[in-house]
């Protein structure tokens, strides 16, 4: 499976300076540290497309990748206790704006620590997507660091407490590769929609 051939396009720090809605957008969306930033890259099969970081809050705009026909969206991350709350404002509106009334997303893959339930604001970002009508595969991240067993029970559970149908989620691993074959074919599949 070629890795998914995408560049950098431009950053938004606030929702006027959207660029027009000109292709279908797929969203990455999670929690502030989950492994967003580092799936992309995987995905890409380039290190350094994207930055990331072992501390949380690297990613502060809405990072937007062009590949031939979609974009991908990078979001901050959400749910970080440990940014200023004008800070956290910021990021709020960036993101429930872009999430609720972006006309161009089609898709968001939502990215979720494979070690930890899904949160409160896990639960909200994904029922505002598919309320909406926007797909949505939840990404069971860092997968290498469970056994096999403890994935299994994990997928289910998050699969449960999303109430997403089941194969809408998928363990991935951006350390292994783990789930990369089936991640590409989905994004490419959901940006020729
Ligand atoms: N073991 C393991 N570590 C991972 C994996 N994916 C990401 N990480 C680590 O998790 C940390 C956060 O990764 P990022 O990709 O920057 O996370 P992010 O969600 O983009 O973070 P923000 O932009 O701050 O919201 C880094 O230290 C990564 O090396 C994975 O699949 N396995
Ligand atoms: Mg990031």
């Amino acid at each position: 499976m070629k890795p998914l051939a995408l560049t950098f396009d431009l950053s938004v720090v606030k929702l006027s300076g959207l660029p027009s809605p000109l292709r279908p957008e797929i969203a990455l969306l999670g929690r502030s540290n989950v492994g967003k930033s580092s799936l992309l890259n995987c995905v890409a099969g380039r290190e350094g497309l994207a930055r990331t970081s072992k501390t949380p809050g690297r990613t502060q705009a809405l990072n937007f990748y062009n590949a031939k026909n979609y974009i991908i969206v990078d979001l901050p991350g959400y749910g970080y206790a440990k940014v200023p709350d004008s800070v956290r404002r910021t990021w709020k509106g960036l993101i429930e704006g872009y999430l609720t009334r972006r006309e161009s997303l089609v898709a968001g893959v939502h990215i979720l620590d494979i070690r930890h339930d899904p949160s409160e604001l896990d639960i909200i970002m994904s029922r505002w997507l598919v309320r909406r009508g926007i797909k949505v595969l939840a990404v069971a991240t860092k997968s290498d660091k469970l056994g096999r067993g403890k994935v299994a029970r994990s997928l289910h559970k998050i699969q449960s407490v999303l109430e997403l149908d089941s194969f809408s989620v998928l363990p991935f691993s951006a350390k292994t590769g783990d789930g990369k074959k089936e991640l590409i074919r989905w994004i490419e599949t959901q940006g020729k929609a």
